[in-house]
This record gives structure tokens, sequence and C-alpha cells, in this order.
């Protein structure tokens, strides 16, 4: 039997997996720019809030494996929250941005797992503590206990610098592909 989400077309094997990854976390934490940085090797300064949602298609090699990974950009504003859920259907992965210079945006953090939690149940999922470029206001032991706490692997991010830009999407690829194959023995 064919896995789900495993491409059999003989004109179309490109890639082996594709799957649906969220990235969310309160406004103007750069999920944005992360995703951008990562697809596009750009970076913007300037603050251009998403409206509702954007996706980009990048493709992940893992292994022996391609994961065609659809990155949906959600929008952090409470006013974009109905918008926003429609958008997690389906999603096989997600990534929690939270501000490293913005001490609120991780105490959301609680808020963000929740609502993948209700929207997309037990699916892999990453913690990014970016702007590392910043002076870090949030204390790093905080987060290693959060992240602790709720099993999560964290990395610090800089969008801006591009540092460590790539690891989210390629520590959840893994993850990804493997709860797929899972689903599908
Ligand atoms: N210093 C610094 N600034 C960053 C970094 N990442 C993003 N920014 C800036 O932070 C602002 C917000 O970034 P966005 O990527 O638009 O934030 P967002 O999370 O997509 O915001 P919403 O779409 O409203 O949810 C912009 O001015 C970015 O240039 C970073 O790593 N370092
Ligand atoms: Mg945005």
């Amino acid at each position: 039997m064919t896995p789900p989400n495993r491409d059999s077309s003989a004109d179309a094997p490109s890639y082996t997996y594709s799957a649906k990854v969220v990235v969310v976390g309160d406004p103007a934490v750069g999920k944005t720019s992360l995703i951008v940085r990562y697809v596009k090797g750009m970076y913007n300064p300037s603050y251009i809030l998403t409206l509702g949602v954007n996706f980009f298609v990048q493709d992940i090699t893992v292994g022996d494996q391609k994961l065609r990974m659809t990155i949906w950009d959600t929008a952090g504003q409470e006013r974009f929250g109905p918008i926003r859920k429609k958008y997690y259907k389906g999603a096989r992965g997600a990534i929690l941005v939270f501000d490293q210079s913005n001490p609120e945006s991780f105490e959301r953090m609680g808020f963000w797992i929740d609502e993948v939690n209700r929207e997309c149940g037990d699916i892999p999922r990453i913690l990014v503590g970016n702007k590392a470029d910043l002076i870090a206001i949030v204390p790093k032991d905080d987060v290693q206990e959060f992240a602790s706490q709720q099993a999560l692997t964290y990395v610090e991010t800089s969008a801006k610098t591009g540092m460590n830009s790539i690891r989210p999407f390629f520590l959840l690829a893994p993850s990804i592909i493997a709860a797929i194959e899972d689903k599908s023995s």
C-alpha cells in the first residue's frame, strides 16, 4: 500500500514526502524573517506584519529522502487569530518562535503550544529563541527549564545575522519523516 504523503506518481519523483509546517509565535518575533532568511537567504530590517498567512515551499534532504516542506507563515497579531486557526489543518510540524529580547513573547509560549495542541494534536515541534544578536532579556535558564518541561528541542537563532537560521527546519524534518513513516506502517 502506498503510504500517505508519499509521492508515488512516475513523473513527479522529485521528493519522497511532502509536509505542511506552521510557524507560530507573537507579533514581530521574527517568524517571517526566519523563513525568508532560510528560503531566500535575505533579511529585511523593517517590520512588515503578516496579514493572515503566507506560505513558502522548500525541499530538505534527510539522508536519502527528500522532504518537501510547505512552510506556513502565520500572523502573530491577535486580530488574525480566527484566520490563523484555519491554516493549522493538516500541519505535520510546528516551529514555535519567541524573541529573546522580549520576555512577553516567551511568556506567551504556553498560549502558542495550547493552540498547536488544540488545532494539530501531537505533532513534532521545535522551540526557537530568535534575535540572538540582541541582548537576551529572557533568562536562558528559564528557557532551558521550559524546553525540558515541554520536551522541546530549543534553538537560538538570528534571522538578522543568519545564525542557526536553517537549524529549526533541519531539526524538524527527520521527526516529521519519522512520524509519517510511523503512521503508514
Ligand atoms: N535584531 C533582530 N531583528 C530581527 C530579527 N528577526 C526579525 N527581526 C526584526 O523584527 C521585526 C519583525 O520581524 P517579522 O519577521 O516581520 O516578525 P513576525 O513574527 O513575522 O511578525 P507578524 O507577522 O506580525 O506575526 C522586523 O523589523 C525584523 O527585521 C533578528 O534575528 N534580529
Ligand atoms: Mg510575519
